[in-house]
């Protein structure tokens, strides 16, 4: 029996010592090595993410539930177990309590992500792209809970936008109703994941992490609701997928989503997994290309944040 005294927020060793003396950390979520890549890539990727943060002089803290201990920073076994264990839940903030009861392992998405990074004193946080609002939302209500959590959680993420897959006018229209501020980095147009733009306007354009940091001390100077940044960072243009070729296979991938009722938590990641194949592997590289730009910038952004 656990009892109370036992923590079920773990931070490494190393991640405990970094947030101590404030220097910078970012965390990294594990949904997209266990289910939004395939193997063995997603192992190298993990390894290659949390040395794009340490090459930046950060320090990385790839989040994932273990055993149902939240685990914030992995070694090198846990980082594999969440690259390679079969029958690893994909778990929701809302899983998080069960998972701990259970004992449970899984990873964690954006949403859970987070949520944990935030307990744990983490401000920033990179991913590939945010759940939204799916296309069809009007008839199946899905709207991932990723755009719940930022609506109340006080997080910096930077993320190429939302996934393709969704409907990004929708998805934008409810980040602005639930209050959640969105800078474009370098861009006036909001990022299309694979995509170096998905040809909606936004607001705010910041060029500098430094910006981004200034952000963030305005949001706590300002107070109120703990409502999350999102800075949005577009793939470069050269290594986008070719839009014609999205268009196309995400045309085919949704259908057979249609076809074979994939619903709820699988349906993400069966379209990222419908497009790899679809695009002869296209789409992932442009998705890691993503990843790893938005590695780089919050490791910055955590440096301006730490002065
Ligand atoms: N970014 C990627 N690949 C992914 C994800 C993000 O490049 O697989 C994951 C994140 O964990 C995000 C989840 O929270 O997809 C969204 O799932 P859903 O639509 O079921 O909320
Ligand atoms: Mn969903």
């Amino acid at each position: 029996m656990r009892t109370t005294a036992d923590p079920i927020l773990q931070p490494s060793d190393e991640v405990s010592a970094a947030l101590a003396d404030g220097s910078p950390v970012v965390a990294l979520e594990s949904t997209i090595i266990s289910h939004g890549l395939p193997q063995p890539r997603n192992l190298e990727v993990a390894r290659e993410l949390e040395a794009v943060v340490r090459d930046a002089g950060a320090v990385p803290a790839t989040i994932a539930v273990l055993d149902g201990i939240a685990k914030i920073g992995l070694n090198e076994v846990e980082l594999e177990r969440i690259a390679t264990e079969s029958g690893l839940r994909k778990l929701g903030q809302r899983d998080l309590p069960v998972a701990a009861a259970l004992k449970a392992s899984g990873a964690t998405t954006v949403s859970a992500t987070s949520f944990l990074a935030a307990r744990a004193g983490i401000r920033i946080f990179a991913t590939g792209g945010l759940g939204g609002v799916h296309r069809g939302w009007t008839v199946e209500q899905d709207e991932s809970a990723d755009l719940d959590t930022l609506a109340r959680t006080r997080i910096t993420i930077v993320c190429a936008g939302v996934k393709s897959i969704l409907d990004v006018p929708s998805t934008l229209q409810r980040l602005e109703t639930r209050g959640v501020t969105v800078a474009g980095y370098r861009t006036d147009t909001f990022p299309g994941f694979y995509l170096h733009t998905s040809g909606e306007p936004i607001d705010w354009r910041i060029d500098a992490p430094e910006q981004a940091a200034a952000i963030m001390r305005g949001q706590d100077a300002f107070g109120g609701p703990e409502t999350a940044l999102i800075v949005a960072n577009p793939v470069p243009e050269d290594q986008q997928l070719d839009p014609a070729l999205h268009d196309r296979v995400l045309g085919e991938a949704l259908a057979a989503a249609d076809r074979e009722n994939v619903t709820g938590q699988a349906i993400t990641p069966f379209l990222l997994d419908y497009l790899v194949r679809g695009t002869g592997g296209a789409s992932l590289e442009a998705n890691l290309a993503a990843v790893r730009g938005n590695v780089a910038l919050a490791s910055r952004i955590a440096l301006a944040w730490a002065q």
